[in-house]
């Protein structure tokens, strides 16, 4: 009898399913750079939780227009990611971010190396919606988490980084 029973709780054990995180945004009060700063527009502002698409709000970030320019998180360890989102700017300029490239990855200068998670930003994806959603596909491990934009001016309201949390 107790071997009947220790093997109904084996299979019983073996049929649970393997435990997966909850898909949360990571991204939200973590520490933010980028490749460089116009006005007081700086890299935090993305992950502040604020979705505002209008600059004077004060809660979207802005770069020089250098020959690269990107917008990095450090999500302090890695994670798998399953899919990113950008809240674009909508006062202005929303077009800038065409070809705006998302990378997830664990090299931290790996804004041009890093795995692509989807395809660049296209003005389809700009004029559909003010933000853009981007499915890693597969998903992708990594700690840090980029958009870059060669030859224009980078600007991001926000973005939220979905992904597993191990818990
Ligand atoms: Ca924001």
């Amino acid at each position: 009898m107790y071997y009947l029973l220790c093997l109904v709780c084996a299979l019983v054990y073996l049929t649970i399913p393997t435990a997966t995180g909850r898909i949360v945004n990571l991204s939200g009060g973590t520490y933010a750079t980028q490749s460089s700063v116009y006005g007081n527009k700086v890299a935090e502002k993305a992950v502040d939780g604020r979705k505002s698409g209008n600059m004077n709000d004060g809660s979207c970030t802005h770069t020089e227009n250098q020959a690269v320019n990107w917008w990095k998180v450090d999500l302090g360890k890695h994670f798998k990611i399953k899919y990113v989102r950008l809240y674009n700017r909508q006062d202005c300029c929303k077009e800038r971010l065409n070809g705006a490239n998302i990378r997830v990855g664990n090299n931290t200068y790996g804004w041009l190396t890093n795995p692509q998670c989807g395809g660049v930003v296209t003005i389809a994806d700009i004029n559909n919606s003010n933000v853009i959603s981007r499915q890693c596909t597969p998903e992708i491990i990594g700690r840090y988490v980029s958009v870059s934009l060669s030859h224009e001016y980078l600007s991001l309201c926000e973005v939220e980084v979905w992904g597993d949390d191990g818990n």
